[in-house]
């Protein structure tokens, strides 16, 4: 036709080079006939055409799409497995304005994440969801899904799925229709032109209704994945349309407001309206802290049963104390004693981005295993406060002060090994003067009840401090050039 023409592009929704990749940042991971690529571009067509790239957040799982976020130029966040739903209720209710997709496939989101999106739809959040059913663990190698066919075969039903053993194939929209708050949920299939027409429109509505505050909406996609079928992309997408597509019918099972109205479900209520308290409309500045105070991210570790983890939790509720932000990341092994456990804690005057602390300003090691393994992440400037006499032989620290603390030792001398932990605390407090040691007091005596434990406390704080101001008095410190600590 004399003046018509027709560019095929890439969509802005998408980066023009896909950097995040390794290698071949010109094309995607999926391989060929995969039903994934199909459903990305529905999905940044959709974006573009509506105006949303910009408001954009798409939460991508575990699963063959993991690096959802390697292509989309939106916000993306990545989440464990089945828990898109949840991310996505978290993004969209901190973030009103933005358009929150959880992109699942059939293991992700009717396996693992059951609760999580069944939950979500009843309670009707303003999110989209994009389901792609492709009958298998794709990424994993085959493994039956929830949406396996009755007698299809997999690697962990080589016999083909039995409905007397395995169940029947679990049918997701029609099981959200049956709840009365989702608004509009379509099974679609990447299959011909005609019906990729029809998937585009489904996507395209969903977004619409929740840039229109509409509520939930899920599309099912049902897509071709051949590597696992073992069949060539042409055949895969025709086993989608003539099997799948008959065990799961396409259609719309839900178009319509929800029988709830909207407020009902998300009352738009500020804390203090719903404690039923005034809310504080004045400028006064507010006076955010009783002490001196400090900036600070600490890691604490050594192995189970030193009172690790606890060390960390009294550090930040000291910092709740004294009106600081804090936040408190443990991380420990299955065993209940011995094994390694560390946790992280900043104390800071502004919000917190991420509790995990890569580079600390103060390592706290309670034992020699913990001193090599942390040592060398301490920011440069920063302080390692060690649990010993001396450093162990051949032990060195560029970047960072350290001081040799023997708390176990001082501990026992104090009549209780349990207190090494108190002990270093008081030594923390009084090298990095992050927190008063009143505070630290104050905590504890919320905490321990016994009068004798509280007066071996106090004693261990005061044994810390001490300890530290004599070593430093003697020299007893390794200190490299630039220290702030
Ligand atoms: C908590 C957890 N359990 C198991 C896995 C292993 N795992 C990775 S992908 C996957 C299945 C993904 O299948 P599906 O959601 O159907 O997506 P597809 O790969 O087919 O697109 C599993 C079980 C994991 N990464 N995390």
């Amino acid at each position: 036709m004399e003046g018509y023409q027709v560019i095929h592009e890439k969509s802005p929704a998408f980066y023009d080079n896909y950097d995040r990749k390794a290698e071949m940042q010109h094309q995607t991971h999926y391989c060929p006939g995969c039903g994934h690529g199909i459903a990305h571009k529905l999905i940044a067509e959709a974006l573009t055409e509506l105006g949303l790239k910009d408001r954009a957040i798409l939460v991508s799982p575990v699963g063959c799409s993991v690096f959802a976020y390697y292509y989309f130029d939106v916000g993306n966040v990545q989440v464990a497995h089945g828990r898109a739903p949840a991310a996505a209720t978290a993004l969209k209710r901190s973030n009103p304005d933005s358009i929150v997709m959880a992109y699942q496939g059939d293991g992700d989101l009717a396996a693992i994440g059951t609760a999580e999106i069944i939950h979500a739809a009843n309670r009707g959040e303003n999110i989209c969801v994009f389901f792609v059913n492709n009958s298998v663990y794709g990424m994993t190698g085959g493994q039956m899904a929830p949406t396996t066919l009755v007698g299809q075969k997999s690697t962990t039903s080589p016999w083909g799925r039995r409905a007397g053993n395995e169940g029947l194939p679990l049918h997701v929209c029609e099981l959200l229709a049956a709840l009365e708050t989702p608004t509009y949920i379509e099974r679609v299939a990447l299959t011909d032109m005609k019906n990729i027409m029809k998937a585009k429109k489904a996507v395209k509505k969903a977004l619409q209704i929740q840039k229109d505050h509409g509520g939930f909406s899920l599309i099912e996609l049902l897509s071709p994945c051949p590597t696992i079928l073992k069949m060539d992309p042409v055949v895969a997408r025709k086993w989608v349309s003539e099997t799948l597509a008959k065990a799961f019918p396409l259609g719309v099972f839900r178009d319509r407001k929800p029988e709830l109205p909207v407020d009902a479900i998300v009352p738009h209520l500020t804390v203090a309206e719903a404690l039923g308290v005034e809310e504080d409309q004045s400028n006064e500045p507010v006076i955010r802290r009783h002490h001196h105070t400090r900036d600070l991210t600490v890691k604490i570790a050594g192995f189970g049963g030193q009172g690790i983890l606890l060390m960390g939790q009294l550090l930040a509720e000291m910092g709740l104390r004294e009106q600081m932000e804090v936040s408190w990341l443990p991380s420990y092994g299955p065993e209940m004693r011995s094994g390694s456990a560390h946790c992280h804690v900043t104390l800071s005057h502004d919000r917190i981005g991420t509790p995990l602390i890569s580079q600390p300003e103060v390592l706290i090691a309670m034992n020699e295993l913990s001193l090599h393994k942390f040592a060398s992440s301490v920011a440069s400037g920063g302080l390692v406060l060690y649990n010993g006499t001396k450093l162990p032989e051949g032990f060195s620290a560029k970047q960072a002060r350290v001081v040799c603390v023997p708390v176990s030792e001082i501990a026992d001398r104090l009549g209780s090994a349990k207190v090494a932990n108190v002990v270093m605390l008081g030594a923390l407090l009084e090298e990095t003067e992050c927190l008063p040691a009143e505070t630290a007091m104050a905590v504890i005596e919320t905490m321990v009840k016994n009068p004798k434990m509280l007066a071996l406390d106090r004693q261990a704080i005061a044994a810390g401090c001490d300890y530290v101001d004599t070593q430093i008095e003697i020299g007893a410190v390794s200190q490299p050039d630039g220290y702030s600590y």
